[in-house]
């Protein structure tokens, strides 16, 4: 589009480009017809600026008998149109062509077939239409004019001294255009037929109404197509309109700003609420941690980590009892990978065809009920202060994908405790003194084993070694026997701490995991529907101009 840059403000070409942004945006959240509309503007001003801008296309219009027709004629300085005394006469649109050179796509787009060459020369530039009646017994009437007053440049509505407060008029027509005043002008046409003094008091009665309608300043005419009084008035006003060139910009940029307004009705343009609230969804990850067993998992990652603490340091006489316990995290099927997870010694459960699954309970009912509530106040939360289609879809996006919620907590939950079965390295050297120490009580049982079946068969004594009064098995014995008991529970109670820590720093990680799936599930919709409003209002306030 070769469009004109404004002074100041956004192109019209931007504004557009806006526009059908905007249209893009609010589909399938706003009213479909005000999306349709902002399009066939869209649309439309992409057609006009294709076509002659050379040319500005005026129409007549106006109630049947105030003389669209008469004037027609008299600017085209020849009969061309068809005055009649039934009404209505005109019944389908025609065209006066001043200088029609490059116009015929024009008005082939505006569909007006019926076109002549005006005998005036004086208005080169100008395409003049001469419509029906807009308030016609006839629909078809009607229907051609409602179709012209949405295409051409600029609009001149022609008025009689009788009618020219007709609520047709106004409400159907000059309201709704209040933001087209600068491509309208009024024309009280037979003032012959009025005295002269009520001429003005007339002029001035129809200004009053035009500002009741939201047109002040609309430039009103006083003429006679009958005696050619103030023709020369219209002729310049016209000719300074054709001359500027601007008609068809002004009046497409006033389509658009109509549009964006009636995009803004349909889903308010209440500015975003910019970027929710930063733990929004605090509630929501509790309820989810809660729903997905965490305190349970914790509870067993304590437990577990002195389970296998015990089994890899404690005393080796007694140790072994310990497997035959289970493990609490296994039990859970939590710290093992998907590989391990799946294998097929594992009771084959419903859960267990399903890598990856852990075996923490499932939600309680209540604790569902927890997640939905809590899906719902994020929603609410975020949706607050935004126009109704808007704060709908939000509230759509943040249970979006809702379904996938508990699972994906599930799955994070899983990988996240993989960590939680690491061996602290204090257990091998733990482990590796125990064996020594029970080594050392192994000898000593021997050897006073030996002495004693040396003593039972009277065998002579070999000189026993002694450690002060207590002879050196003795001691490898006691000494090793209590230093196993002793090294043991001191590993339980380094284990015990141990555990204590991994389980906070395994609540730590689970958290985060969770407020991750969280962020990615409820919040990410949720800031998707956000954006899309924030653009939206931004591009209809560009498309209205208001920067
Ligand atoms: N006195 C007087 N009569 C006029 C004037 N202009 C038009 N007329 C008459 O008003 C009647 C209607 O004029 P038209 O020009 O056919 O009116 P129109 O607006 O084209 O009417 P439709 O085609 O039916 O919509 C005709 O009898 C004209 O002669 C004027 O300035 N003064
Ligand atoms: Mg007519």
């Amino acid at each position: 589009m070769k469009l004109l840059r404004r002074k100041e403000g956004p192109s019209l070409d931007t504004r557009v480009s806006a526009l059908l942004e905007a249209a893009t945006l609010g589909e399938g959240r706003l009213p479909e017809e005000a999306v349709t509309a902002a399009r066939a503007v869209a649309e439309r001003a992409g057609a006009r600026a294709g076509l002659s801008l050379d040319h500005t296309v005026a129409a007549l219009a106006g109630a049947t008998g105030s003389g669209k027709s008469s004037l027609y004629n008299a600017l085209a300085g020849q009969e061309l149109a068809a005055v009649g005394v039934t009404r209505p006469t005109t019944s389908t649109a025609q065209a006066a062509l001043w200088d029609g050179e490059g116009a015929g796509p024009l008005l082939d787009w505006l569909d007006v077939p019926h076109r002549h060459s005006a005998a005036d020369a004086d208005g080169s530039g100008l395409v003049l239409l001469d419509l029906p009646d807009h308030d016609s017994i006839r629909l078809s009437h009607r229907l051609e004019v409602d179709r012209l007053v949405e295409l051409v440049d600029l609009l001149v509505w022609v008025v009689d001294p009788q009618k020219y407060a007709d609520a047709a008029l106004h409400e159907r027509y000059l309201r709704p255009l209040a933001g087209h005043r600068d491509v309208m002008l009024v024309v009280l046409n037979q003032v012959d037929r009025l005295p002269p003094q009520a001429v003005e008091r007339c002029v001035g009665d129809l200004r009053r109404l035009l500002e009741g309608d939201g047109l002040p300043n609309v430039p009103v005419l006083a003429v006679s197509a009958r005696t050619g009084e103030g023709m020369a008035g219209l002729r310049e006003v016209l000719g300074e309109r054709v001359a500027a060139r601007r008609s068809w910009a002004a009046r497409l940029g006033a389509d658009v700003a109509a549009a964006a307004a009636h995009l803004s009705a349909a889903g308010g343009d209440v500015p975003a609420p910019g970027e929710p609230e930063r733990g929004l969804d605090k509630g929501l990850r509790a309820a989810l941690a809660r729903a997905a067993g965490v305190p349970l998992v914790v509870e067993a990652v304590a437990k577990g980590h002195r389970h296998r603490a015990v089994v890899a340091t404690g005393w080796p006489v007694t140790r072994w009892l310990r497997r035959f316990r289970p493990d609490p995290l296994r039990r859970l099927r939590l710290g093992m990978t998907a590989v391990q997870n799946a294998r097929p010694e594992l009771p084959s459960s419903e859960e267990a065809e399903i890598v990856g699954r852990t075996s923490v309970p499932g939600a309680s009912a209540v604790q569902r009920a927890q997640v939905e509530t809590a899906l719902r106040d994020v929603g609410e939360s975020a949706a607050a202060g935004l126009p109704a289609p808007w704060a709908s879809t939000v509230r759509h996006a943040a249970r979006s994908r809702s379904a996938e919620l508990i699972d994906a907590v599930d799955r994070a939950i899983a990988t996240t405790s993989l960590d939680a079965t690491r061996r602290p390295r204090w257990w091998g050297a733990v482990n590796a003194l125990q064996w020594l120490v029970f080594a050392a009580m192994l000898a000593g049982a021997l050897w006073l084993g030996a002495l004693f079946g040396m003593d039972y068969l009277r065998l002579p004594q070999p000189p026993l070694p002694t450690a002060g009064p207590i002879p050196w098995p003795t001691v490898l014995l006691a000494g090793g026997a209590l230093a196993g008991v002793l090294v043991a529970l001191l590993s339980r109670l380094l284990a015990w701490l141990g555990g204590r820590r991994r389980a906070r720093r395994t609540g730590r990680a689970l958290r985060a995991a969770i407020a991750e799936v969280s962020d990615k599930l409820v919040l990410e919709p949720v800031r998707e529907e956000l954006d899309r409003h924030a653009r939206f209002t931004e591009a209809l306030r560009l498309a209205r101009a208001e920067v």
